[in-house]
């Protein structure tokens, strides 16, 4: 018998920085209702499922957070306040386009007049370094951006709760863009040793129980007035829209985008109770540079928009 939503919180302990996170984010959103912004809370990345409460080892999943971090571009730039939720060290808006080596392989070493050395950017980077830190300079101004973190399941669960409370006196105006990876499935926490599990006990048994299915209180009682979108990821294309349609009656949102591992990055599938259509890039648009997310995100507002004036 899956436990119920209640249960898992009653069960599974807050992390330990959610009063400080809570706080981050009931400033940023008394800003942003101040200024009478439209506000949209982007979840990416996977989450983890301990396997020990000091934990050496965890269930984790593929999700590298790229639809979050680049969706969360094209919302600040359709003049969205986000409040980006990611997994600590999964992909960040901005950041994602200069990671690892290749912003080094854009820096240079010179000596100045007194000998001691300068780095600066290659001049042959500036053109595309330019636009880049000039939007994230640009969004840190604006105060549009907040970043929020977590690991595990049952961060993941404690902190969106926390950002539903403050976004609910949004009404209408907030938009959930559910991209995380959640896990289906968890070791409940008074199942969990507190110590590494050792090899030498033998091969280890791991229960899973059923992660209980927070749509159904965060669209019906915790944010009942906002556009809320979640995606459904499928490897099989025979049963995508007919999952994606099930969760549009089960729990009575507005949209479920679709998309099969496979082709994330060039094809997703809107659902919603009465229409189906779909946004696509063509090989010559990806070998552009041209991302899914942009469609994604202009499809949303626009639909975001009627949804709000009431005309969808
Ligand atoms: O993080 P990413 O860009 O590699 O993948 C994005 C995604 C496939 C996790 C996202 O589009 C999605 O479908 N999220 C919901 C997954 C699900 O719970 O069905």
């Amino acid at each position: 018998m899956p436990s119920t939503w209640e249960e898992f919180y009653a069960e599974n302990p807050p992390p330990s920085d959610l009063d400080k996170n809570k706080q981050r984010v009931q400033e940023f959103c008394q800003k942003q209702l101040e200024h009478g912004s439209h506000i949209v809370l982007v979840t990416s990345g996977g989450t983890t499922v301990p396997l020990e409460h000091l934990t050496v080892r965890f269930v984790d999943n593929f999700s590298a957070g790229t639809r979050g971090a680049s969706s969360a571009e094209y919302f600040l730039n359709s003049g969205y306040a986000v409040i980006f939720m990611h997994r600590i060290k999964s992909i960040e808006p901005f950041v994602r386009h200069v990671m690892g080596s290749k912003f080094l392989d854009m820096l240079q070493v010179s000596s100045s007049s007194n000998g001691s050395p300068t780095i600066s950017v290659k001049p042959s980077e500036v053109d595309n370094l330019l636009p880049i830190l000039s939007k994230y300079k640009a969004a840190q101004e604006s105060q549009k951006l907040l970043q929020v973190g977590f690991t595990t399941l049952s961060d993941y669960l404690w902190l969106l709760r926390a950002i539903c409370e403050c976004l609910s006196a949004f009404g209408s105006r907030a938009m959930l863009y559910l991209a995380a990876a959640v896990s289906d499935f968890y070791v409940p926490a008074e199942q969990m040793p507190t110590h590494k599990i050792q090899s030498q006990d033998g091969v280890p048994t791991i229960h899973l129980e059923l992660v209980p299915k927070i749509l159904q209180p965060l669209v019906s009682l915790w944010v009942p007035s906002a556009y809320v979108v979640s995606f459904k990821l499928e490897t099989d294309e025979n049963i995508l829209i007919k999952k994606a349609r099930s969760a549009l009656n089960t729990y009575k949102h507005k949209i479920v985008i679709g998309n099969l591992l496979q082709s994330r990055r060039n094809r997703v599938v809107f659902v919603t109770t009465h229409d189906e259509s779909e946004a696509r890039l063509t090989h010559s648009q990806e070998q552009q540079g041209l991302e899914i997310e942009e469609l994604i995100v202009a499809h949303l507002k626009r639909e975001h928009e009627k949804f709000i004036s009431g005309t969808n």
